[in-house]
């Protein structure tokens, strides 16, 4: 039997060294790889991965439809005649409508250095061009507010430091389930174990509460920023906040103060008014208040989920203000409470001041140039561009507007009718906003061509669809999210199962057809070394033996400590040089209802308030599952008996529509409906009901989802700085 060093190469937040057992060519088990590190510890989804490698539906071979798109009705053809058919296509596309006819809609199915969707951009855009998307799905709140406040993406601390903390508030982050950093969960543990004080903030009592948590503070859906503001006005009441430290670090905190006391628009935000907003009670937002500011070093952990809102910046731009007016940045246990993303392993001093980090994530995830997109060159920016922190054109499509641009084209004011899809790597017809539209859209398409290791409900519309390998199948380096220090390696374990290809060597064969040189001209060993390389590994062959590599980093890395400790030689990489409370920027972006350039509570659509809150009274939102990475695990039988499909509702909910626990029951609003059993709890706040993102789409002839794709009921709409807002929108609930 051989044991093979490997690391899981699904878009989690941990990326977990393993070992593979391999006997006569199969995968035999899956156990953790001990590195010497105490904290890398795999869970489920990388331990059982053989489980979905030999999973008797994996994709085997090429197909073409034969039925109607998205019938999921096709018949197997050979390589060759699969990627003539997508050359011919893809070339007479771009002939009779131009190359922004063909989007762009891969995703991060893959998430290794090499293997990953960076591949299909070099690919499009070395052979002609392609109408790419802007602002993401994960992150996009945080990633606006992190440029604004801060001016650079990466704002996370070491997970190591949270023992020098004092306090920590987990503020929509649950990272028991939502894994950020495989190793955050042994710091928390530790942390825990010391004594440290930790609370939760979360419409849902997580896993997260329930292990470490001393207090689990329910909140309503996209009111956060509320309870910042009431929480500064104690601190402010009190005279507890770090005047030195605003006064040297940061500008705008006047405008803000005026908003938080009323003295701007004549209303105090008081714990009274917040508690009108979040349903958090007054008493208690003044006891965290004070017990924050009093309590010093103090971590706020941010989640991506409060940011994934109508007005999500506000949640990021106001926690990192807390932050701020505790004199909490850039000090050991403290945190910038903005984002909190540290992804690639860079010495410390190139942080501070690299471009690339302040300009959007070129570079963030992969190792391969994706080059220069021939759509887009020299096109005016697109109306939600906030210049010096978005820089997107005209001919970008939000995530959560593809379906419309789709169905509406230039006829709807964007900037081309688009005529083919191309997806590696994503199953965006159930992972983005507003599922039913987009089965819509796709029908209305020439062409669809996907790569993927399933028939996934997006799979099914594709009329050439092409097998993929999984990370077992190829050899690949990823980094953890989260500042891990470490590079690991994914060394190949098995042959390609059946006829699946990796998507670099479709790519590479599909540029040669169409007269393409240059695509790829290293072998996968070849570009393996140049990444490692790249990364400053200098011995890849013991790294590659190993599977395992300690980058040479200090710890632990504080953001920003270098600004905080000599403030006259490093500046923040902001205009004013300061942690940017007010935001000129934003200002001059001019849209102060929706996006004020400080952070203020706007209420979004879809929220308590919302006329149509008498229709449809209660609010989603659609988490991360454990025994999932979003909609892959889902068909795998021993993952769905984990845990069941259900929707989370408060008995006060429940009893007045006569719900029981495991009762099957709809929830709909205007876009659609979905069916699948309730999960009577008190697990969450009443007023809002919760359902795991990732289901697979499964329509009955109605139009009902059978299969409880929360997708189909949320809705395509963006925040202005960006957010994609799949924690919005209104439902009701109903026994079946
Ligand atoms: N097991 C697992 N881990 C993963 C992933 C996965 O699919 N599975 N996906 C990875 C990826 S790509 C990402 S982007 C991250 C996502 O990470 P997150 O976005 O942080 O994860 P979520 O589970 O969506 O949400 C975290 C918590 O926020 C709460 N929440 C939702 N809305 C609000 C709100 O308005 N206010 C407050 N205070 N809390 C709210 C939810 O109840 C949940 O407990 O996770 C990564 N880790
Ligand atoms: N309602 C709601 N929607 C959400 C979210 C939410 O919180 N709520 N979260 C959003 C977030 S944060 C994210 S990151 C997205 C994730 O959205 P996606 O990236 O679309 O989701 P995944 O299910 O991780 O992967 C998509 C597909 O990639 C395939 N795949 C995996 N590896 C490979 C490979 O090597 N090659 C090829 N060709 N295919 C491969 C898988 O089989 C899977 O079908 O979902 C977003 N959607
Ligand atoms: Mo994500």
């Amino acid at each position: 039997m051989k044991v093979i060093p490997s690391v899981c190469g699904h878009d989690c937040g941990g990326a977990c060294p393993l070992s593979i057992y391999v006997e006569g060519g199969r995968i035999v088990k899956i156990e953790a790889h001990d590195v010497g590190f105490p904290a890398m510890r795999p869970c489920v989804r990388g331990l059982l991965y053989h489980y979905r490698v030999y999973a008797p539906d994996r994709l085997k071979y090429p197909m073409k439809r034969v039925g109607e798109r998205g019938e999921g009705k096709f018949t197997r053809i050979s390589w060759d005649e699969a990627l003539d058919e997508v050359a011919e296509q893809i070339t007479r596309i771009r002939d009779t409508y131009g190359p922004a006819a063909v989007l762009n809609l891969s995703h991060s199915g893959a998430e290794g250095r090499l293997h990953q969707a960076a591949a299909i951009t070099r690919f499009l855009n070395m052979t002609g061009g392609q109408t790419k998307s802007w602002g993401g799905v994960s992150y996009p709140g945080g990633h606006f507010a992190s440029l604004a406040t801060y001016g650079r993406l990466d704002t996370g601390n070491d997970r190591a430091d949270l023992l020098n903390s004092k306090m920590i508030i987990l503020w929509g982050n649950n990272p028991a389930e939502s894994i950020f950093g495989t190793e955050t969960r042994w710091y928390l543990m530790q942390a825990k174990e010391k004594g440290i004080k930790i609370i939760c903030i979360d419409p849902r009592f997580t896993e997260s509460a329930a292990t470490w948590a001393s207090l689990w503070i329910p909140i309503r859906p996209g009111t956060d920023s509320a309870m910042a503001a009431a929480m500064a006005y104690v601190i402010l009441e009190q005279g507890l906040q770090d005047q030195h430290f605003l006064d040297v670090y940061t500008v705008g905190f006047d405008k803000f103060r005026d908003y938080v006391t009323g003295a701007e628009d004549g209303i105090a935000k008081t714990p009274d008014w917040a508690e009108g907003i979040t349903g958090v009670p007054a008493e208690t937002i003044r006891t965290v208040a004070q017990e924050y500011a009093t309590t010093k070093p103090a971590t706020i952990i941010v989640g991506f989920a409060p940011g994934r809102s109508a007005r999500g910046e506000q949640y990021h731009r106001a926690t990192a203000t807390l932050s701020a007016m505790t004199g909490n940045v850039g000090i050991p246990g403290g945190a910038t409470a903005c984002l909190d993303l540290t992804m690639r392993p860079q010495p410390v001093k190139e942080l501070e001041t690299k471009k690339e980090f302040s300009d959007g994530i070129s570079g963030m995830y992969s190792d391969i140039p994706v080059g220069t997109n021939p759509v887009g060159e020299g096109l005016p920016p697109h109306e939600y561009a906030v210049k010096g922190i978005r820089h997107h054109t005209v001919a970008q499509v939000h995530y959560a507007k593809v379906w419309d641009a789709i169905i509406s084209g230039k006829a709807g004011g964007y900037f081309s009718d688009i005529k083919m899809m191309y997806i590696m790597s994503g199953n965006g017809l159930i992972q983005f906003v507003d599922t039913n539209r987009a089965v819509e859209a796709f029908k209305k398409l020439e062409f669809v061509v996907i790569h993927d290791q399933f028939v996934t409900p997006t799979a099914k519309f594709a009329d050439i669809l092409l097998p993929a390998t999984t990370w077992c199948e190829r050899s690949d380096i990823r980094f953890p999210w989260m500042f891990g220090h470490y590079a690991i390696y994914a060394n190949q374990a098995i042959e390609p199962m059946y006829e699946c290809r990796n998507d670099l060597d479709i790519f590479t064969e599909l540029a040669a057809k169409m007269g393409v040189s240059g695509y790829n001209d290293r072998t996968e060993d070849e570009w393996l070394r140049f990444i490692a390389a790249k990364h400053g590994i200098t011995d890849y062959d013991a790294f590659k033996a190993s599977g395992f590599y300690k980058l040479e980093t200090p710890e632990p890395h504080v953001a920003f400590q270098n600004q905080i400790k000599d403030p006259d030689r490093y500046k923040f990489p902001t205009p004013s040089g300061k942690i940017e409370i007010f935001c000129q920027r934003i200002a001059d972006f001019n849209r102060p209802d929706e996006l004020p350039a400080i952070p203020k509570y706007v209420a979004g659509w879809e929220g308590p308030t919302d006329p149509k809150s008498s229709q449809y009274p209660l609010q989603l939102i659609t988490t991360h599952s454990r025994k999932r990475t979003h909609s892959q695990f889902h068909n795998i039988p021993w993952y769905r008996h984990l845990e069941p499909h259900a929707v989370w509702i408060n008995p006060v909910d429940a009893k007045p529509r006569n719900i029981k626990d495991k009762n099957q029951v709809k929830a709909f609003n205007d876009r659609g409906v979905i069916s699948l059993p309730a999960k009577v709890t008190d697990r969450i706040i009443p007023g809002v009901v919760s359902i795991y993102q990732g289901a697979w789409y499964d329509p009955d002839s109605s139009g009902l989802d059978r299969g409880g794709c929360v997708n189909v009921l949320t809705r395509g709409e963006h925040s202005p700085g960006g957010a994609f807002c799949s924690n919005t929108a209104l439902v009701q609930v109903e026994k079946i």
